[in-house]
């Protein structure tokens, strides 16, 4: 590869002394040109590069019209997005609108885009931002199967279905139950549920109870929800799903069992003290009220037992929601506690399933649980003792199998193919890598800097790739150049094939804070060229029936003081391109797109009415607005599509109303 180029070199350089021509990176030079200038050597001289940069460098560049190998979906943390980002090149290929309106794909301005951010909304309220951490990519038999991706909303304690087949949301779901999540989204090995978990206690009926000691004790409660998926509809479905009641500790992230410990679910916590905060009324702050105990509770959970628990109706419904009460879980043995030191974080299942990953924030290991001996303590039902709720506890150190010492501050591990674990170290700005066989630390590499997630492709499956190691760094600080006080994040592509882990590329992330993200092999994911045959509803992915699908059937009816217009759009005019209504009218725009030529996109944006669609080839599009005010409104086509893309436009006209 490095001959090649620097033969491709010497040709140009040739062609330069023969024709005179510039030289690209020479322009404007004359006179005797510094010869080396365009050399590999010369180039890295002039930029300061090492060896370890031009690898680094031809390991991660990739050519026009080349591909990258694997996806990234990351989360997107306040912009309430997922970002899709090609690996290894590190570029950007969609930022995913879920529970934010993202005006470029008309998301959340069409009608059917609009009614998934309600559907997701309290009835009083429309919620337009989400903090998105945990993207959960679907799986069949524990391996990612590249059909859809969940992604939750910590601060509104909802999840969303997006689908591959165009990386569109299709679905936002919010119980009356929770009031924040965190432990979302973690599909079970099949998909057939998705589980969010609630991070702040609250009264679970959502009402009114004053923040003291003994009522939160009592009343205020966690839960984890089992959203049941249903594949073949593409769909969560609310009235399936049921939720399991758990006691007032901070429930965190967590993961599914999967093979050996198939059925079962892995949920940590922390403040198991229960401290309240008011650090203004005389208690301590949340944050040292809730580091007292040496050990929090992992919380296992038995899912297919519960399935069947809920089946036979042994629950009650709040916020329209079927929930396990607490008593019940543990009278029919759902929920068992282990203790896990200290302040615990990430959770993750190795790939055979035998295994459990703990990291406590405040403590130096990786505990290592052993599925087996847990389930031989359950079994056998040998307890020590249960918790002030009367869950019972099982042995810490009967239920480990060892632990590793890894560095300060480890929060989150993932796998490789190869019997390696790696775990992010926040407080030494590192990853860490060790054999899972003889929990033994190999190697780790320092990254820039406060690493929060890192993502293995297919990492946290039956069969991950290895290969590439993403750092998801909080912070930046001097990685780019400064855009003032609020800094991006940071992106550290790692190459994990050889025996030292080497860094590949830094890339700055600056929308949102990511937390966790999920890598799958390109070959996996088989996206829509576009939508065939024309008239196709983006959410529905189904024939939309207010679709035109001929230009001689464009047409507007008036049904009293409701205007519908059947409006088509190909390069490079709308039909009809003037709208004539009146004051006070309700227009129903519903716009198809007779294109089937691959990216000839078109947009529609209406003046003042805060109208954009996005008609992508074969789409149609649906959007509603009352024409309460007078006047000459352009209407444009919003893509550059053709040539004559700026004459892709039209009027609406609002006559006033006779007084
Ligand atoms: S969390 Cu952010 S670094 Cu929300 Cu998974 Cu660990
Ligand atoms: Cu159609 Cu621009």
């Amino acid at each position: 590869m490095i001959e090649r180029t620097k033969m491709r070199t010497a040709v140009h350089f040739v062609l330069f002394l023969l024709l005179g021509a510039t030289l690209p990176g020479c322009g404007g030079c004359s006179g005797s040109p510094a010869p080396s200038a365009d050399s590999l050597a010369g180039l890295m001289r002039e930029r300061g590069l090492s060896d370890d940069d031009v690898i680094a460098a031809l390991k991660t560049y990739t050519p026009t019209g080349k591909h990258d190998t694997h996806y990234l979906m990351a989360s997107g943390g306040h912009s309430g997005q997922l970002i899709v980002i090609g690996v290894p090149s590190m570029r950007i290929l969609k930022y995913v609108g879920v529970f934010t309106p993202e005006p470029w794909q008309g998301y959340g301005f069409d009608d059917d885009t609009a009614k998934l951010l309600r559907d997701g909304s309290p009835p009083d309220k429309l919620l337009t931002w989400g903090d998105v951490h945990h993207p959960a990519l679907s799986e069949t038999k524990g391996d990612y199967d590249g059909e859809f991706v969940f992604v939750n909303d910590k601060a509104n304690a909802r999840i969303a279905v997006i689908s591959l087949k165009d990386f569109n949301t299709v679905q936002i779901v919010r119980s009356g139950l929770l009031r924040s999540d965190h432990g979302g989204t973690f599909a079970t090995p099949d998909t057939d549920y998705v589980v969010e978990s609630g991070q702040y206690p609250v009264p679970l009926d959502n009402k009114y109870v004053p923040l003291d000691q003994s009522k939160y004790n009592e009343t205020y409660r966690g839960a984890a929800i089992f959203w049941k998926f249903n594949r073949e509809r593409g769909r969560i479905v609310p009235e399936e799903s049921f939720a399991i009641e758990l006691p007032p500790y901070m429930q965190d992230i967590a993961d599914a069992g999967k093979f050996a410990s198939d059925g079962w679910f892995f949920l940590n916590s922390f403040n198991t003290e229960r401290a309240i905060g008011g650090d203004s009324e005389g208690r301590p702050p949340l944050e040292s009220g809730a580091s007292q105990n040496d050990m929090d509770y992992l919380h296992v959970i038995d899912w297919r037992k519960a399935e069947q628990v809920a089946k036979k109706g042994q629950t009650q419904t709040i916020g329209g929601m079927r929930l396990i009460p607490l008593k019940t879980a543990i009278a029919e043995g759902l929920l068992y506690f282990i203790p896990e030191p200290k302040s615990p974080h990430g959770v993750d299942v190795t790939p055979d399933g035998k295994d459990i990953c703990v990291s406590g924030k405040l403590d130096t290991h990786v505990t290592v649980y052993s599925f087996e001996k847990i389930k031989q303590r359950i079994e056998s039902k040998q307890f020590d003792g249960n918790d002030p709720y009367g869950v019972p506890i099982l042995s810490f150190k009967d239920t480990i199998r060892g632990q590793v010492q890894v560095g300060l501050g480890p929060l989150h591990t993932q796998f490789d193919g190869a019997g390696h674990a790696y775990t992010s170290l926040f407080i030494e700005s590192k990853v860490a890598r060790w054999s899972l066989q003889d929990l033994k630390a190999l190697d780790s590499i320092p990254v820039h800097f406060n690493v929060g997630h890192i993502c293995v492709a297919g990492g946290d499956t039956a069969h991950p790739d290895g290969r590439y190691l993403v750092s998801m760094n909080k912070w930046s600080i001097d990685r780019f150049a400064s855009v003032g006080p609020l800094l991006p994040q940071n992106f550290q592509l790692i190459d994990v094939t050889a025996d030292k882990m080497r860094l590949l590329y830094d890339m700055p992330i600056g929308l949102g804070e990511p937390h966790y993200a999920q890598m799958i092999s390109a070959d996996k994911i088989k996206p829509l060229e576009f939508y065939s045959p024309v008239g196709i509803n983006q959410v529905t992915h189904r024939a939309d029936p207010n679709a035109t699908t001929d230009e001689k059937k464009a047409r507007v009816e008036r049904h009293g003081d409701a205007v519908d217009v059947y409006m088509t759009a190909i390069r490079s005019h709308f039909v009809p391109d003037t709208i004539r209504v009146k004051q006070g009218d309700t227009v129903h725009v519903h716009l198809t797109s007779l294109e089937q030529t691959r990216d000839a996109t078109h947009g529609f944006a209406l003046n003042h009415y805060n109208v954009n669609l996005s008609l992508e080839p074969g789409k149609t599009a649906n959007v509603t607005f009352v024409a309460d005010k007078a006047g000459v409104f352009p209407i444009y086509c919003s893509e550059f599509c053709s040539a004559l893309h700026l004459e892709m436009a039209g009027y609406l006209l609002v006559e006033p109303r006779a007084k």
